[in-house]
C-alpha cells in the first residue's frame, strides 16, 4: 500500500500540475480577493471537473464502507461509519489524504493552491490537515458555530485558511455551510462542542458580546458539487442538519503559511511526530503544496 505521506507531489494524473499556464487560469480576480478581505469568506469558486468529482466520491464510498482495509489509518472515524444498522448523525474523520490517491493529489490542485496563496498573501502554502464532513440523508447532525483558529492555537502565528469543497450540491435543505460575514474581524472566541444535534448549534451565543450578537447575520453558502468556499480562520461558521433525502458530503482542506510554527509540545496531529514549540511545522505530515 502506498505511503502517501511521503509523497509531496501528485501521484496520479487526475489533477493538473502547477505551471505558468495554470497560474494564469486559476488566479482569483482583484474583486474576489477584495470580497474575501471585506467579508472573511469567498464563494463559489469552481474547482473540480466531473472526473475529479467522481473519483473523490468513489474514494469517499470506499473509506466509509465496512471493512475498508486502511480504516485504521483514518483519524477519528466515527465508529458507526459503514454500519447500515446505525446511521450516524455525521460521519467525520481526518486523514483521507493518507489513504486515497484522489484525496492526496487534490492537495496540490492548482485551482485550490493558487487561490489559497493569494488569500494567504503568501508565496507558498503548506497543508495542515484535512477533514471529511459527511451528513447522511435525513440526519440531524450540525456543525456548531465556531472559528477554526480557536481549535488551532497549537500552531502560530495565525496565518491559516480553510477550503470547503462540496462533493454534493450543498443547499439550505441538506445543511450547507453558513458564515457570519465580517466576523473575521472579531477576537478569538472560546471553543464549543463542534458536532452534535440541532440543540447544539447555537452554543456560541453564550460567549458573544451584545455588539457581536447584533452583527450575527448568518449567510448561507449554497454550492454546486465541485465548487468550493474559502474562509478566514476567525470567520464564524457552522452548518445546520440535513433535512433532505440526499447526503451532503464535503472535504475540507486546511492550509497555513509555510513558516507557521508549533506552539505545542504535543503531536500537532494524531500520529505525527512532535514539532518542538518555536520550530517550523514541517516534515512528511505537512507538505508544502505550492511555492515555498
Ligand atoms: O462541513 C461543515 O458543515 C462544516 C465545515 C467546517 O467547519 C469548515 O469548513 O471549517
Amino acid at each position: 500500500m502506498l505511503d502517501y505521506r511521503s509523497r509531496h507531489a501528485p501521484v496520479g494524473t487526475l489533477f493538473p500540475r502547477i505551471d505558468a499556464r495554470a497560474a494564469e487560469r486559476y488566479r482569483l480576480s482583484a474583486e474576489q480577493i477584495e470580497r474575501f478581505r471585506a467579508t472573511g469568506h469567498l464563494a463559489p469558486v469552481p474547482v473540480l471537473d466531473a472526473a475529479q468529482l467522481e473519483a473523490l466520491r468513489a474514494g469517499m464510498t470506499r473509506m466509509t464502507a465496512p471493512g475498508y482495509p486502511r480504516a485504521n489509518e483514518l483519524i477519528g472515524l466515527s465508529k458507526q461509519a459503514g454500519e447500515p444498522t446505525a446511521t450516524p448523525q455525521m460521519i467525520y474523520f481526518q486523514g483521507a489524504w493518507l489513504v486515497e490517491e484522489a484525496f492526496h493529489d487534490i492537495l496540490f490542485h492548482p485551482a485550490i493552491a493558487i487561490p489559497a496563496a493569494q488569500l494567504l498573501e503568501s508565496a507558498g502554502v503548506r497543508f495542515f490537515h484535512d477533514q471529511i464532513f459527511f451528513k447522511p440523508a435525513r440526519h440531524g447532525g450540525v456543525v456548531a458555530w465556531h472559528q477554526d483558529y480557536s481549535y488551532w492555537q497549537r500552531t502560530t502565528p495565525m496565518g491559516h485558511l480553510t477550503c470547503f469543497i462540496a462533493l454534493d450540491d450543498a443547499t439550505l435543505e441538506n445543511g450547507c455551510l453558513h458564515v457570519i460575514p465580517g466576523s473575521h474581524r472579531w477576537e478569538l472566541l472560546p471553543t464549543v462542542k463542534l458536532v452534535g444535534g440541532d440543540e447544539d448549534m447555537e452554543a456560541i451565543q453564550q460567549v458573544l458580546t451584545p455588539e457581536q450578537r447584533a452583527q450575527f447575520k448568518p449567510a448561507p453558502v449554497v454550492l454546486k458539487a465541485g465548487e468550493c468556499s474559502f474562509h478566514h480562520p476567525l470567520t464564524l461558521h457552522g452548518s445546520y442538519s440535513n433535512k433532505s433525502d440526499r447526503p451532503r458530503r464535503s472535504l475540507v482542506l486546511n492550509f497555513m503559511k509555510p513558516d507557521t510554527k508549533s506552539a505545542s509540545d504535543r503531536a500537532l496531529m494524531p500520529g505525527a511526530p512532535i514539532v518542538p514549540p518555536g520550530s517550523v511545522v514541517e516534515g512528511p505530515d505537512f507538505p508544502v503544496v505550492y511555492g515555498g
